[in-house]
């Protein structure tokens, strides 16, 4: 008996010290994986380098900006309230359109570009080679630039008309400012199903022209035709004007007129001929 007793307790002991153990081992893992955990990402928006056209406190966002790696890109801010460009564009609509459906782009881009080489490259070298690359990349990388450029090309003091080199341009180019604005609108209008409308330069001749895309892409992807840095753009997917305007696309397209940020887009226009040569390839 005496030696069962001694079984016994030894048995139970070594229970005993192998439960312990196990536990510490189970509580250092569960220590190291939250040791593991990346910081929590800011909920609140972060600011884009953006440069500011010195007109009026406006902000423009220039090309040169986003030569960055595209990795240490941020979330840029939005540049107004998101009651700013009612009646225009709905508070909910913005407010939708900006904190779901631009940040998801946002997220979903650098997600997409976690742990590859792209993570170095700028954004601009990632569109000059889209073809090669991911659908994830493409969707995400367009819808997260587009968005931000959207946004800038808008202000609640904006419309009339544009001045300076830019309308300069836009009558060389077009003949006229109400040539180019029916060329625009035909452009947002036409494009079937989801995609942007777009005012651009081209990336060789400097020259301007309108072209329109499908989707999230841009006229900086080599799968575009037209290939140029977008200065304007209408974004004509219904989640952009849906709430308000319903199936009427043509009324969004005629309202935006009435706030285009014609100081965003003429900074861009002369700053972008300024810095061309940085976007050859
Ligand atoms: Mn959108």
């Amino acid at each position: 008996m005496k030696n069962y007793a001694k079984h016994f307790l030894f048995f139970a002991a070594a229970i005993m010290i192998a439960t312990a153990s196990m536990a510490q081992v189970k509580s250092k893992k569960a220590s190291a994986a939250k040791k593991q955990q990346p910081a929590k990402q800011e909920a609140a928006p972060i600011n884009i380098n953006m440069g500011t056209t010195g007109q009026k406190g406006d902000k423009t966002l220039y090309a040169d900006e986003w030569t960055v790696p595209a990795s240490t890109l941020k979330f840029m801010q939005l540049p107004y309230a998101y009651d700013a460009l009612e009646p225009v564009i709905d508070k909910l609509t913005v407010e939708i359109h900006y904190s779901r459906h631009h940040r998801a782009y946002y997220d979903n881009f650098l997600k997409a570009i976690a742990g590859t080489d792209m993570e170095k490259m700028n954004i601009y070298d990632i569109f000059f080679k889209i073809s090669d690359l991911p659908a994830a990349v493409r969707n995400n990388a367009g819808g997260y630039f587009n968005h931000a450029l959207y946004w800038h090309n808008m202000s609640q003091k904006g419309g009339g008309n544009p001045s300076g080199e830019l309308a300069r341009a836009i009558d060389r180019t077009f003949g006229s400012f109400d040539e180019f604005k029916k060329r625009f609108d035909d452009a947002a209008k036409t494009r079937f199903g989801s995609g942007w409308a777009w005012l651009a330069v081209d990336l060789k001749s400097g020259e301007l022209f309108v072209s329109s895309t499908a989707n999230q892409d841009n006229p900086l992807m080599n799968t575009e035709s037209n290939r140029g840095f977008p200065i304007l753009g209408i974004d004509v997917w219904e989640h952009a004007y849906y709430l308000k305007y319903q199936n009427k696309r043509a009324d969004y397209v005629e309202s935006f007129w009435k706030i285009i940020n014609w100081n965003d887009v003429e900074a861009r226009y002369t700053h972008f001929l300024q810095t061309r040569e940085k976007f050859l390839r």
